[in-house]
């Protein structure tokens, strides 16, 4: 049987720097929680679905990882942080992969689905449930050492564990992310995600006048950093321990992207988390940045 305590010095062997347990199955107050009147077309539409297992077993546990992502840097960019390196799906998965593996070397009869991002788990609110930190009221969820920049990555397993308890510590309340947001789009308790200037970089199709004159607003061409930038919790943290993160490609060149064929980019730029979209919506976002 792995104790929390073995499960923190697995992850400190393996350089993941923040772990915690959340209870599976979801604790009665999820359904309010994750509830959204008018939900990203991003977000699992199904809140039964958010409650589900999503794996092949019955889960008892939810493993819950922190990757921190942020290094220092005053130069030129056109880039959010969180695109800066190589993309957080490959290096999370990595990491829970190596995670699972030594999990199963000890206990083999036991199974473990990885989650991160594209799956149907709210990621922030396991983050929340396993003790890892708070909610800001720009809906990001913060770690009290490394900021918001992190990501999050889980793990559910058969495996029984004790879960940790949410943390009772909670965001300063500045309002200084509510005020410096681009699409005006914070709010005590909703989300307008239809003028989130990150929303708007990875929406297809045409743009509105407003909807590119909120990606006016600042330089950059895809996701936004303006309502974590300010936020007090994320002056003076420290450079992520994750090697991976710790090279930088800040400035995209469009220039060159324009030239290329959709299969020379997706060769180019396919292990970025930018590249999603496809080079057409970042060539379409330039056009409404001041260099
Ligand atoms: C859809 C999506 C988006 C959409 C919509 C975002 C949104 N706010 O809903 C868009 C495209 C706009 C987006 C933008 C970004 N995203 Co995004 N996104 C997601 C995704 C896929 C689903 C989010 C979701 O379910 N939203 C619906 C609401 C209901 O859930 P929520 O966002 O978790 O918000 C919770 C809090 O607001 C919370 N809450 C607020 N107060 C309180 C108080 C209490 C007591 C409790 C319990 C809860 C609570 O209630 C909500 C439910 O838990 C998740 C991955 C995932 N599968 O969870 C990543 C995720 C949220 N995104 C992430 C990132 C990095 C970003 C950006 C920072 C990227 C960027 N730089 O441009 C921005 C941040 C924008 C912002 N201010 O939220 C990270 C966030 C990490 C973090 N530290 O918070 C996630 C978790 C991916 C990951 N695995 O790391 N994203």
């Amino acid at each position: 049987m792995v104790k929390n305590m073995n499960l923190q010095k697995i992850c400190n062997e393996i350089h993941i720097p923040a772990v915690g347990v959340a209870p599976w199955p979801l604790p009665k107050e999820a359904r309010q929680i994750l509830f959204e009147e008018n939900p990203c077309p991003f977000t699992e539409p199904n809140i039964e679905n958010r409650l589900q297992p999503v794996s092949n077993f019955i889960p008892r546990s939810a493993i819950v990882c922190l990757f921190p992502y942020y290094v220092p840097h005053n130069g030129p960019s056109n880039l959010s942080r969180y695109t800066w390196s190589t993309d957080y799906h490959v290096v999370v998965n990595k990491y829970l992969q190596t995670l699972v593996d030594q999990l199963r070397s000890l206990n083999e009869n036991e199974s473990f689905s990885i989650h991160c991002d594209t799956s149907p788990l709210a990621d922030r609110y396991m983050a929340y449930l396993a003790g890892l930190g708070f909610y800001g009221k720009n809906k990001c969820f913060i770690n009290p050492t490394w900021g918001s920049y992190v990501f999050i990555g889980t793990i559910l397993t058969t495996m029984h564990l004790e879960p940790n308890r949410p943390s009772q510590e909670t965001c300063l309340g500045c309002n200084r992310c509510i005020e410096t947001c681009l699409g005006d789009c914070l709010g005590e308790s909703n989300f307008t995600y239809n003028t989130c200037k990150s929303y708007l970089t990875q929406k297809k199709g045409d743009l509105t006048d407003e909807e590119r004159s909120i990606i006016r607003k600042s330089p950059l061409l895809f996701g936004c950093d303006q309502c974590q930038d300010v936020c007090p919790h994320n002056q003076n943290i420290p450079t992520t321990p994750i090697e991976e993160f710790q090279h930088l490609e800040p400035l995209l060149d469009v220039n060159e992207i324009e030239h290329m064929t959709n299969k020379q980019f997706k060769t180019a730029y396919g292990d970025r988390a930018f590249s999603w979209r496809g080079k057409t919506i970042l060539l379409r976002n330039n056009k409404y940045i001041k260099y």
